[in-house]
């Protein structure tokens, strides 16, 4: 056989078919299965060139199983966008003009364990690492290096994750539904499993693996107790082995009663030895399955779920039993801060901060507990939650929310990464100025090293993922920022329309514009200038009038406060006083309403209507210009998404464009609802030069009220 020859049946041999096997044809268009990951051919003949010069070889130095993944993503990836037939090799001593994936050994250079370095090695592209994760995460560099055609000449790059877990949390649960999902049912196919085993499953954990993401959270932390059955364990082990060929661990949430509702003891009362011992048991039940399991994430007397205060026990109780579980395995415990007791008279916004910062230096080292960004909810705007900084002891992990529970749900195009970096840059003041909320998640603040960020994911089996194409940037932004979360919102943005829509310059442009200024529009037309939760039920229709609930902070009009003198909550010292769980710096920048940035007015101060702003406007005037110029504002993503129209796959245009006709309509819904209901109160026209609503305000409730009925 000749050389040639050899090489061509060595490539037949060694490579497993290429993934995406379910891909429809492309006569179909593009239905967003591929995500990022289209590896759509290089026209530009220079580019093409250069890259033919590179890749007459993949070297592997490593057989290990996340090691292959690399090779065989990166055969797949050269065939798509080269059209050649890469073969792969394990003996490629001496050759030259190929991609060398070289496992490291011993402490190299500047790479942690999960990083690589990208570089030119005489005529070879060499991605190396120390461990076989880096080595993939590497190689999904140079392919989206590749995917954007830049140029391999002078490439020099080194990167390191800057936190530890970077994970996704499934709120799915065992029947297939998904709590606050939008894009269809659950991955997770339990009554299938462990026989079969969707091939959805692999596409998934290579979209997160290109992305650095590397745990993933199954179930819901409304957590049922059947995820601890040796049946359901078996199952999610099925799940597992896909996973680690990807280097992603996988964890479940679980039900903190489960011992008594599922293991049949009198209590689950953390303290009692008996129950100590069902959860090591269980734990080790576990490991025998899936020697690799990552941990537990519990939701624990929170919403109505059990906990260990149900037993007079603290929640660094709770945490430190299953910790201890943990102790022969290399596996944590995140355990969740979002707690909030039915006190009619309390702050809701102080809850969390009351009951976790006592237990600062209470947990076991295994535990990290993880934080909602803001003080609440997820909502459109928050201030960052006063837990971070206040907790130097504990390593406190991030939880942002990729799902848009409070966004639109999938019909809305809100692109998140700005709500990411704003609380991830917000500056604490724990240790002075330049103490930001990223450097306590990322553990350089307080030096601790199991560090995590989290986020709800936003995926379903809707055959694009997320639903709305858009909303696959916001499952891209969240992966790359918690690999670097110095990365900017509009890099990220950038970075993913070349990748994912188009790769003209000026229709991306467009595109990134539309998606840069998403959030303020939707914060304009949903909650302006500091305003949270103006809705119940089902999170999507405006209920601002809301005022019954079986707990005060289960209304909106808990949340805006909107009387015959004005609007907002006041949490300064005359009304919660919340504000004292910050720093005397960050108090300074929201105690004075006179100095307050508009958009957190409303999060601090009761505001009188006809109060004048640093706009020149008063309150009244200020949100009447919002709410309408929002909701104008949609027709002008509108223009920005049709003047991209030529360079975009017919189906990606179309289902976008029909996407903004609804948002279109329900900003205006959203504008109407508002200005209407709050008119009650402040008694005022709307302000000159916007058209009143052609609705009134029963006329608006009760098209409200069709959401809501059951
Ligand atoms: O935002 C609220 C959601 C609940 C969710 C809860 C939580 C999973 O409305 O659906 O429950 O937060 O984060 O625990």
């Amino acid at each position: 056989m000749t050389n040639k020859y050899f090489l061509l049946f060595l490539s037949f041999i060694l490579i497993v078919p290429a993934s995406f096997a379910s891909d429809p044809l492309s006569s179909d268009g593009d239905d967003g299965y591929k995500l990022w990951l289209k590896y759509e051919a290089v026209a530009n003949a220079a580019v093409k060139a250069e890259y033919l010069r590179y890749t007459s070889f993949i070297g592997e130095s490593s057989k290990g199983e996340v090691a292959q993944s690399a090779s065989r993503e990166l055969h797949t990836g050269l065939k798509s966008l080269l059209g050649k037939n890469v073969p792969v090799l394990n003996s490629f001593g001496g050759k030259s003009g190929g991609i060398i994936l070289k496992l490291e050994s011993g402490t190299a250079s500047s790479q942690q364990e999960e990083g690589y370095q990208i570089k030119l090695s005489g005529t070879n592209v060499v991605v190396s690492s120390n461990s076989e994760r880096g080595i993939l995460y590497g190689t999904f560099a140079l392919l989206r290096h590749m995917q954007m055609q830049l140029p391999v000449k002078g490439l020099n790059l080194t990167s390191n994750p800057r936190v530890r877990y970077r994970m996704l949390n499934h709120w799915d649960n065992p029947d297939g539904t998904i709590e606050r999902g939008y894009a269809g049912a659950s991955l997770w196919k339990w009554y299938e499993l462990p026989e079969r085993v969707d091939p959805r499953y692999q596409d998934y954990a290579r979209a997160n693996a290109s992305l650095g993401i590397n745990g993933t959270v199954l179930n819901n932390v409304n957590a049922s107790a059947r995820f601890m059955s040796q049946e359901y364990i078996v199952k999610v082990a099925a799940i597992a082995n896909v996973m680690r060929k990807y280097g992603i661990k996988t964890y479940l949430s679980v039900y903190f009663a489960a011992p008594k509702t599922l293991g049949g003891l009198p209590t689950s009362d953390p303290l009692d030895p008996k129950v100590r011992a069902w959860w090591a048991e269980k734990v080790a039940q576990i490991y025998k399955e899936i020697p690799d399991f990552g941990g537990f994430l519990v939701k624990a007397n929170s919403e109505g779920e059990p906990g260990p205060q149900d037993y007079g026990r603290s929640h660094a109780d709770g945490a430190n039993m299953l910790a201890e579980a943990f102790k022969p395995y290399d596996g944590i415990v995140v355990w969740r801060a979002f707690v909030y007791k039915a006190d009619p008279n309390a702050d809701r916004f102080k809850a969390a901060y009351e009951e976790f910062v006592p237990l600062d230096g209470k947990f076991d080292p295994k535990v990290i507990v993880q934080v909602k960004n803001g003080p609440i909810d997820f909502q459109p705007r928050e201030p960052f939650s006063p837990l971070f900084g206040n907790m130097p002891k504990t390593p406190l992990g991030m939880e942002f929310q990729i799902t848009q529970e409070y966004l639109g749900f999938a019909t809305h195009a809100v692109y998140e990464a700005p709500i990411f970096k704003e609380c991830l840059d917000s500056d604490t003041y724990v240790n002075g100025a330049g103490s930001t909320v990223a450097k306590v998640v990322d553990g350089s603040l307080h030096g601790y090293t199991r560090t995590l960020m989290a986020g709800v994911a936003n995926t379903g089996n809707a055959r694009n993922w997320t639903g709305h194409p858009l909303a696959q940037a916001n499952w891209y932004a969240f992966g790359r920022l918690s690999w670097d979360h110095q990365l900017s919102s509009e890099q990220i943005a950038r970075e993913w329309t070349a990748l994912t829509l188009t790769r003209n310059q000026k229709a991306g442009e467009s595109i990134v514009r539309l998606m840069s200024r998403s959030r303020e529009i939707y914060v304009d037309y949903n909650t302006p200038l500091g305003l949270s939760r103006p809705w119940m039920g089902v999170h999507f229709a405006p209920e601002p009038w809301q005022n019954k609930g079986s707990r005060p902070d289960w209304t909106a009009v808990y949340y805006h406060r909107a009387d015959s003198v004005g609007l907002g909550f006041d949490r300064t010292e005359s009304g919660s006083n919340a504000l004292t769980q910050y720093r005397p710096q960050v108090q300074q920048q929201w105690n004075n309403p006179d100095k307050t940035a508009l958009p957190y007015l409303l999060w601090f101060h009761h505001i009188r209507w006809d109060k004048k702003l640093s706009t020149g406007r008063t309150l009244w005037d200020e949100l009447c210009t919002r709410l309408y110029t929002g909701a104008d504002s949609v027709t002008w993503m509108q223009q920005q998404w049709d003047l991209a129209k030529t360079h975009l796959d017919p189906q990606v245009y179309t289902d976008v464009a029909q996407r903004l006709q609804v948002q279109h309509r329900e900003a205006i819904w959203w504008r109407d609802s508002w200005v209407l209901y709050l008119q009650t109160f402040a008694k005022q026209p709307i302000t000159a030069g916007f058209e009143p609503p052609k609705q009134t305000l029963d006329e608006v409730k009760k098209s409200v009220n069709v959401y809501l009925i059951r």
